[in-house]
């Protein structure tokens, strides 16, 4: 029996925001510190020349966006990124490579070195590689991995106007096998691709209605790239984030929820309504895999002149 619907979610969705928001302050309050926001660092461990043609990706092969295809990066080189990001504040570490899913061999192998090396710093460690297999998501969880990003993106209906090279249920999968190797699920979306309201509902119905749902659940705001299908693509209106990440919070109460690609085109107050609205992630750092992020003091100056702060490993 699933637990919410499309209908149940709009009516939380489209309430009168304070009401919106005194509902997910409530939730919020109830399962997590409500000063407490954590960092999450984000590297791109091999870029570019995806396969896949994401409409919003700066990364897919499909799309002439002047970002250049890299060889995988060093294990010192990831090491060197996850001490500085430590340093600044983080407690999460994530990484992120281009493609349809991993190919074994020597390149996978570097990969669960990256895992076993952050873990080692004492971090958590985040990774997407896209689709795995069985044996690649139990190798992940030998070498440490704490929590793997795979997100839905959008409602299942959607999804065909914006990927063709794989499906929904591609996704789900690979979900599952994350799920049953005993490593935490990240798994969220992006708004601004041209989706409706039950469309954005429809994949938090999807996400809540995980059994158990993710632990941690990314809301992008689409950052147009040019050259991608979705490069000329209004900016996201910050009140719509909001209802996003109020909606997620009531639904997955015990879950993360990480306000994160477009914050650079978020005004502070902007931001701070997120966190009212239940976001108690972010990612942190001056990019994010390709694009820009806020640079790491005014992030750090934006939690303490709203009375938060970074959130430590407990
Ligand atoms: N290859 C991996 C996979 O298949 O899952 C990595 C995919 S991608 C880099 C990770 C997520 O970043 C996407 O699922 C999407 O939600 C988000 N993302 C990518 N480009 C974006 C953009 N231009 N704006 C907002 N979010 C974006
Ligand atoms: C997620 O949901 N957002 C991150 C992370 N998971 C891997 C990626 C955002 C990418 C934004 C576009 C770019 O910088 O290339």
């Amino acid at each position: 029996m699933p637990k919410y619907t499309v209908a149940d979610l709009r009516a939380i969705h489209d309430l009168p925001i304070p009401e919106l928001i005194f509902k997910a302050q409530q939730v919020h309050r109830e399962h997590h510190r409500p000063d407490e926001v954590q960092l999450c660092s984000l590297l791109s461990v091999k870029t570019g020349g995806c396969p896949e043609d994401c409409a919003y990706c700066p990364q897919s092969s499909h799309y002439d966006t002047g970002v250049r295809r890299d060889q995988i990066l060093s294990v010192d080189e990831v090491v060197a990124a996850a001490q500085r990001a430590q340093a600044a504040g983080a407690t999460r570490f994530c990484m992120g490579t281009a493609g349809r899913n991993p190919q074994d061999g020597e390149s996978f192998e570097r990969v669960l070195g990256m895992v076993r090396a952050v873990r080692g710093l004492g971090l958590e460690a985040c990774i997407t590689l896209g689709m795995l297999t069985d044996a690649q998501t139990d190798r992940l969880a030998q070498a440490g991995l704490t929590v793997y990003n795979h997100n839905v993106d959008t409602s299942r209906e959607f999804y065909g106007n914006i990927i063709t090279t794989h499906g929904y249920d591609d996704r789900l999968a690979t979900l599952a096998r994350v799920r049953k190797a005993g490593i935490k699920v990240c798994s969220g979306g992006i708004i601004g691709m041209g989706e409706s309201i039950d469309d954005r509902c429809a994949m938090l119905v999807t996400l809540a209605n995980l059994d158990p749902p993710p632990e941690s659940v990314p809301i992008n705001a689409l950052v147009p790239v040019k050259g991608t299908p979705l490069g000329e693509r209004p900016a996201v209106d910050a009140l719509e984030l909001v209802r996003m990440i109020a909606t997620a919070r009531i639904v997955m109460p015990a879950a993360r929820v990480r306000l994160s690609a477009g914050r650079a085109g978020l005004s502070r107050e902007a931001q701070v309504l997120c966190f009212l609205a239940g976001a108690n992630s972010i990612f942190f750092g001056e990019k994010l895999l390709t694009t820009g992020n806020p640079d790491v003091d005014s992030d750090h100056k934006l939690l303490r002149d709203a009375g938060l702060r970074p959130a430590s490993l407990h």
